[in-house]
């Protein structure tokens, strides 16, 4: 039986301080996504793009809260949906506000699942810690209960994701408050340090342990700002330094030859930022290698 991708782009930009990376589904589809992902054998269901409202209320604490809620609501239904059917659903942003609806539809469905955020942030902020309001900066905290409960409470009895199974992967750039309280919580984390010193190939086998192991599937978050800006010049929020392509695709391979993989998003890529779609089509070719794309 052929396999069924459904593509469900995410026009969301107000969860960030720039504007542009509204832009990165047409981007990363026009890198070829589909076909790709049709050359590897996948059947690919295209389900368009959810737009946000024109306007909506916003507080500092929680910026433009209303549209990104309302969003991640639109997208919650979408990936439940798509789950239920028994696709694999591939969400491209868009800024990252909107794992939260992603990832707490994964959630709910399975019961127990196993978080890899890719990133050069933690994302672990809420309405208290965050400096900027920026909602993009909060939606791993979210779905793992440590708020904003907004962010993923539609209603539906929110499911979230035990701590014990979340890793985070080349951080660099972490605000203080919210590294306390990621400690606290007790998320799994390999900074950009400890993947030079023990090298990604081990770092993933112990991702793979920590996500994989006890949870019915693991869900991918990658933010396209954890690689280096060389070689991902186009998102919002970069920092020096990053993880190399060929580190960023061991990851994504290591997580396909796992079997374990039932969802993903990759966000964060502006094409108003970025060079000859350089950082869309880095960001198309990690979806392929995701879902099993083999180099040879
Ligand atoms: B991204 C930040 F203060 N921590 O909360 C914040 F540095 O999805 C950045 O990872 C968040 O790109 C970056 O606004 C969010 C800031
Ligand atoms: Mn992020
Ligand atoms: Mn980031
Ligand atoms: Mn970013």
């Amino acid at each position: 039986m052929e396999r069924i991708v459904d593509l469900v782009g995410v026009q969301m930009d107000f969860g960030a301080s720039k504007r542009g990376v509204s832009m990165g589904p047409a981007a990363i589809r026009y890198a070829g996504l589909s076909e790709g992902l049709e050359r590897m054998g996948f059947q690919v269901e295209n389900l368009g793009d959810i737009v946000p409202l024109l306007k909506g209320d916003t507080k500092p604490t929680l910026r433009n809260y209303e549209q990104v809620v309302d969003v991640n609501r639109r997208l919650y239904h979408t990936v439940y949906q798509s789950l239920e059917q028994g696709h694999f659903p591939v969400v491209l942003g868009g800024d990252h506000s909107i794992a939260a609806g992603s990832i707490s539809a994964v959630s709910k469905f399975y019961g127990s699942i196993g978080i890899i955020w890719v990133d050069a942030h933690g994302d672990w902020n809420n309405e208290e810690s965050s400096q900027t309001g920026n909602m993009h900066g909060m939606p791993f905290s979210a779905v793992c209960g440590y708020g904003p409960d907004c962010m993923v409470d539609f209603g539906q009895g929110p499911v979230f994701v035990d701590v014990a199974h979340c890793v985070q992967i080349g951080g660099r750039d972490i605000d203080t408050q919210e590294r306390i309280r990621m400690k606290e919580a007790g998320v799994t984390i390999f900074p950009i340090d400890m993947i030079d010193e023990l090298g990604m190939a081990e770092v993933m086998r112990r991702a793979m342990a920590v996500a994989g192991e006890g949870t019915k599937g693991i869900h991918l978050s990658f933010d396209v700002d954890a690689i280096t800006p060389e070689a991902a010049p186009g998102t919002g929020t970069v920092v020096h330094s990053g993880l190399t392509t060929r580190e960023a695709f061991l990851a994504v391979e290591t997580i396909a030859r796992s079997q374990k993989l039932v969802s993903m998003d990759m966000v964060e890529v502006n094409p108003i930022l970025d060079e000859r779609n350089k950082t869309g089509i880095l960001a198309s070719e990690l979806v392929q290698s995701a879902l099993g794309k083999v180099v040879f």
